[in-house]
């Protein structure tokens, strides 16, 4: 299937090209920096140059004599107002201009706003701090050494690195599983420090009206309606004076779940100017400042028996989170949904240990397509069950079919307790296995090693948990996290849906459609989706961890459901029967045993709104709303083989060949999903050969531009093979899991355990990613890859 085909409106569920693609193939997308508004002025950050430093003095005289500088606002001025400082979504707290040290390079020290934005950026250089520089913390194994200096100490008492150790798990039957076992296999990793890295930077322009009060504030937010309440309980807006609007967002990723010092300089710019002001970073402010993501340094273990029976999994990691502990995650789990870790296998045992750690580097540690954690979890053990594998030379593929949990064993309460709702794993696996040609590909295999060339196939299968809550769980901030949907049906029988999740590229404005299209009968054509903008769409906790189509996406078919029932009274009043006797086809209700006997859908919408009488104590209309807070995350699933070419003369890596099986329960629309999928097969491929967010010793960022920071593209993927299995959901309305992040998550391991295959003949049992030629080249020479 492709994207671009002419094709017909289904429906409901099928494939259906992108409503919203009408204005984005056109150039007619509003982004926020397309947003000018009278008046505005422009805002721009100066950053630390220094990891680690003192701030002495910070003179802002020749900056503010600037002909077209309008105001530099600094953390003294911030301090005034009690604004220097911010909540984080981890109940840390992160400067907003720093006020006694620098933290990173390229943390927020001053804000300028001026006429334009070049002349915000040339008063920039004008202004004159003085630093005094401190050693830095680059190496979070070291963030914890007696020796370390103390970065956060503006936190009372606070006399190390440390930010949480939490664990997950039954450690004493883990040290008995491993006591007992045969074969025990350790592997030291990293999961590097990656970046998002949305086509469109982040940025905001706020605007406050004097006369009203009114905040309006267009800004890149994955989550209009948690930073509304943020921003009312930093800055004390009354909530109901804020407006968020999240106009067309240029790919999220994770990037802009949280609230950055931009946006808050922003808003207290236009309260101290009386101006709109916009502020707009540029890409290397986004790769130095922004949310990051992994940055996990794992040890794990897996024990097993000889014969390749997995019996338990231990792991200890070190979590570096920077200089703020800004991660975005449900309050509970500190280290995301890492307690997954489990995987998709049947043992006896597991224990895992995270220690969160201070380092002197950008904030953030949740982002870039991860469920919370779950690309971590996942690399981890797909990589621990290769190197299990290794160690007994036995087939990675044939030991995972092994161990794999079995579909008689769903609903399934895992060792570290989560409850996964629904799958068949060993059919997806098979599928994916038959698909890519597994046997031949082995042979094809040996018989190259035979000539020395050096190819590799890797496998890996995952499991996620996606759709956060329950609210009772899960909340960011003390905000429970369930999500809304409105649906209303006009009296012509045209559609508006409002809903309280925020599209960064997903498509959401077509699927939502096609949800209330499969459970009402009006066409995708004939709905509208209105989201992102905190006055007309109710209130929820957003769009990350791949929650939409699990929460608002079940929101939105409870809704339609209700406007249906409501609907059925309608038809029994206009039909002169008992509501009883009125069965449903998809669009009309029609009397049982008289199928011509029936209304549509539109003819009900009109009477709805008309003088038809109603039966006592029922409303008119066609609106209903629905609050979903789920009763248990979503588990997609998925079997992924990867194969590859590895060049001995270069280190160059070669993708070949790729087949994802995916299961995300029903598919609304195969194409999105598809395209979902893609794009996180091309992510993965990036993180396993070119993607590190690299420091040097001083704390110096190296990953400042796309000339250091690599994206992959077309050259580098292949033509991706897919394929599905469909396990519904079963506590899902309408059996869907999400999709937005799987590739991401379950690509990784597959191109690294194919590369870690084909250098098998030079003896190398694992590589830490990114596997860029020259790191693979070093491993033929024999020298272990490290990052
Ligand atoms: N879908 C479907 N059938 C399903 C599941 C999903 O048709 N069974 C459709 C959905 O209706 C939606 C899309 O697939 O249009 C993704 O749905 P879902 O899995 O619910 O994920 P979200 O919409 O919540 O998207 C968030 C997820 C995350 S967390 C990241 S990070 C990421 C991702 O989506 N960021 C993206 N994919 C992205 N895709 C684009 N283009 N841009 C981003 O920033
Ligand atoms: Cu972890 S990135 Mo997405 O959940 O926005």
């Amino acid at each position: 299937m492709t994207a671009t085909e002419e094709r017909p409106t289904p429906m409901g569920y099928g494939p259906m090209n992108r409503k919203e693609d009408a204005r984005f193939v056109r150039g007619h997308g509003t982004y926020v920096d397309d947003i000018v508004l009278p008046g505005m002025l422009h805002g721009a950050v100066l950053r630390s140059p220094y990891a680690h430093a003192r701030i002495l003095s910070v003179d802002t005289s020749a900056a503010q004599a600037h002909p077209k500088v309008r105001a530099v606002i600094t953390g003294e001025t911030l301090a005034g107002l009690n604004l220097a400082w911010m909540p984080t979504l981890s109940h840390d707290v992160q400067a907003v201009l720093a006020t006694d040290k620098v933290r990173f390079q390229g943390q927020e020290v001053a804000f300028v706003i001026a006429d334009d934005r070049y002349s915000a950026r040339d008063a920039l250089e004008l202004i004159d701090v003085d630093y005094e520089p401190l050693p830095p913390v680059v190496d979070a194994r070291k963030a914890l050494d007696a020796d370390a200096p103390v970065i956060r100490d503006d936190l009372e008492g606070r006399t190390d690195n440390h930010i949480f150790d939490w664990e997950t798990g039954d450690k004493t039957a883990t040290d008995d599983v491993f006591g007992r076992a045969e074969v025990v296999a350790a592997q030291d990793m990293l999961y590097p420090r990656v970046h998002p890295a949305p086509m469109e930077t982040c940025g905001a322009v706020a605007d406050l009206d004097k006369i009203t009060g009114k905040l309006t504030m267009y800004t890149t937010t994955q989550a209009p309606h948690a930073h509304r309440t943020v921003y009312a309980m930093v800055a004390g807006l009354p909530e109901h004076k804020i407006r968020i609007i999240s106009p067309d967002i240029g790919g999220g990723f994770g990037n802009k779940v949280g609230i950055y010092p931009g946006y808050v300089c922003a808003i207290v710019g236009s309260i101290v100017t009386g101006k709109p002001v916009k502020w707009m970073e540029d890409r290397s402010e986004n790769l130095m400042s922004t949310s990051f993501a992994r940055d996990y340094h794992m040890r794990g273990e897996i024990a097993a028996t000889r014969e390749g029976k997995i019996l338990g999994l231990r792991v200890k990691v070190i979590a570096d989170h920077g200089a703020f502990n800004g991660t975005a995650q449900p309050t509970k789990f500190p280290a995301g949904f890492f307690g997954v870790f489990t995987g998709s296998y049947d043992l006896e045992a597991a224990h895992c240990e995270v220690t969160g750690v201070y380092t002197n580097k950008a904030p953030g540690g949740v982002a870039y397509a991860c469920s919370f954690r779950i690309t971590e979890a996942v690399y981890l053990v797909e990589r621990l069950v290769d190197v299990l594998a290794y160690d007994l030379g036995v087939d990675p593929a044939e030991l995972r079919m092994r161990n794999l949990l079995r579909p008689e064993q769903f609903p399934y309460e895992s060792k570290t307790g989560w409850e996964y709702d629904s799958g068949d794993y060993p059919k997806a696996l098979r599928l994916a296995l038959e698909q890519v040609g597994y046997e031949e590909l082995r042979a094809e295999q040996a018989a190259k090693r035979e000539r020395g060339e050096l190819m590799g196939i890797g496998v890996s299968f995952f499991t996620e948990a996606v759709g956060a809550g329950p609210r009772k769980h899960m909340d960011i901030l003390g905000l429970g996290m369930a999500d809304g949907a409105e649906l209303r049906v006009h009296p012509t029988g045209k559609a508006v849906l409002r809903l309280s999740c925020q599209t960064q590229g997903q498509g959401h404005e077509t699927t939502f459609a096609q949800i209330v299209a499969e459970e009402l009968g009006i066409s995708p054509d004939d709905i509208d989706v209105v989201h992102g903008d905190t006055d007309q769409t109710p209130f929820g906790l957003g769009t990350y961890g791949s929650r939409s189509t699990p929460v608002s996406g079940a929101a939105t078919a409870v809704a339609a459901r209700r406007v249906r029932e409501r609907a059925k009274i309608v038809a029994s009043a206009m039909l002169e029967v008992s509501p009883d006797d009125l069965e449903w086809e998809k669009g009309r209700w029609f009397v049982k045993g008289d199928p011509s006997a029936s209304k549509t859908i539109s003819e009900i919408a009109l009477a709805a709104h008309a003088d038809l009488e109603l039966p006592e104590g029922v409303e008119g209309h066609l609106d209903a709303a629905c609050v979903y807070n789920p009763p248990n995350l979503t588990y997609p699933f998925g079997a992924y083989v990867c194969v590859v070419d590895v060049d001995a003369e270069t280190g160059q890596v070669k993708v070949r060949k790729f087949v994802a099986v995916d299961d995300c329960g029903v598919r609304i629309n195969p194409i999105i999903v598809e395209g979902q999928v893609h794009g996180g097969l091309a992510d993965g491929v990036g993180m396993a050969l070119m993607q590190v967010m690299a420091f040097d010793e001083d704390g110096n960022h190296l990953g400042g531009s796309f000339m250091d920071y690599l994206l992959p593209t077309s050259m580098e993927c292949p033509s991706w093979e897919l394929g599905e299995t469909v396990t519904p959901s079963p506590h899902h309305p309408i059996g869907a899991k999400g999709i937005g992040e799987s590739a991401t998550v379950g690509s990784p391991a597959a191109v690294v355990n194919a590369v870690v295959d084909a250098l098998r003949p030079h003896g190398v049992r694992h590589a830490d990613m990114p596997l860029t030629p020259a790191a693979v080249w070093r491993a033929t020479q024999g020298d272990p890859i490290r990052t």
